[in-house]
């Protein structure tokens, strides 16, 4: 499973506090923890208006790089700024991301194209989020055709299906997982992944519907996720799943985990 730490996202009300402030320590705090919680990767998300947004992540991708040697994962909703922020970092990582949306993946994929960055891609398009599996696909060969001509290998790309609310679409998790099985089928060496939390939105204890959701979307192939790493619920069930689903030889990567403390008491 591939870790993106989720909490240096200034949409969270305290990080966008942090990042007016220019409080340095509070983001470094929070991506040393992520680092220590075994992230693969630091998602780092401004969310501040367009003008202030390049500014704005130079000075949180310093603050990151400062106390961790871990990849960026540059969330922006702008590819202009997510192609002024690659050179800010220390090495390559991941753009979070591109769809079909307007010039996105125009602007993305040649800049990526002859390097070692990673890129998420996002199964919608200038309608926003298709509602069923055939459309969200219809994107999918779309994205794929783009790959193929900017010479982006499968292996590159992190498919995010798109989660939706649970409470007001009962088929959100199996829309979602019948994405998964069919993109893992026709490529078994793309990354799929997504942020957990748009599930539950509406819902009370949202963590137990984020974590059912998680596991569920690991048996169909979802092997990325942008989660909180700090907390030992998530990190144990990743491990547990991993386990379950043939992904642990002798469970030892849990039984590691546990006796390396990131499972919690
Ligand atoms: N897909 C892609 N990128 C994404 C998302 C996605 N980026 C943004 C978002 N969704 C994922 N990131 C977050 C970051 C923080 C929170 C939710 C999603 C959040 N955090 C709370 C906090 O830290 O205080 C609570 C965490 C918790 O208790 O679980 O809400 O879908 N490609």
């Amino acid at each position: 499973m591939i870790i993106i730490g989720e909490k240096i996202n200034g949409s969270i009300p305290s990080v966008g506090k942090a990042i007016a402030n220019r409080d340095s320590d509070f983001i470094k705090e929070l991506a040393r923890i992520q680092a220590e919680a075994k992230s693969d990767y630091i998602d780092c998300c401004a969310s501040v208006q367009e003008e202030k947004e390049v500014e704005t992540l130079r000075w949180l991708i310093d603050c990151i790089q400062e106390v961790t040697d871990l990849p960026i994962c540059i969330d922006s909703p702008y590819p202009r700024v997510c192609v002024e922020a690659m050179e800010f970092c220390n090495k390559p990582g991941i753009i979070n991301s591109v769809s079909m949306e307007g010039d996105k993946i125009d602007v993305i994929f040649p800049k990526i194209a002859d390097t070692e960055w990673d890129c998420i891609a996002l199964l919608c398009g200038d309608s926003g989020i298709p509602k069923t599996v055939d459309e969200r696909m219809e994107i999918f060969g779309q994205i794929m055709e783009k790959a193929d001509e900017y010479g982006i290998d499968p292996s590159r790309l992190y498919i995010d299906p798109l989660v939706v609310t649970l409470s007001t679409d009962k088929d959100a998790l199996l829309t979602f997982v019948e994405c998964c099985r069919r993109i893992k089928r026709d490529y078994p060496d793309i990354h799929i992944t997504s942020g957990l939390s748009n599930i539950s939105y509406g819902l009370p204890k949202r963590k137990h519907i984020n974590k059912a959701f998680l596991v569920l979307a690991m048996e169909a192939g979802m092997d990325s996720a942008i989660l909180d790493p700090t907390d030992p619920d998530m990190l144990g069930i990743i491990y547990a799943t991993n386990a379950l689903l043939k992904k642990d030889d002798y469970c030892l990567n849990y039984i590691r985990a546990y006796r390396a403390g990131v499972l919690g008491k």
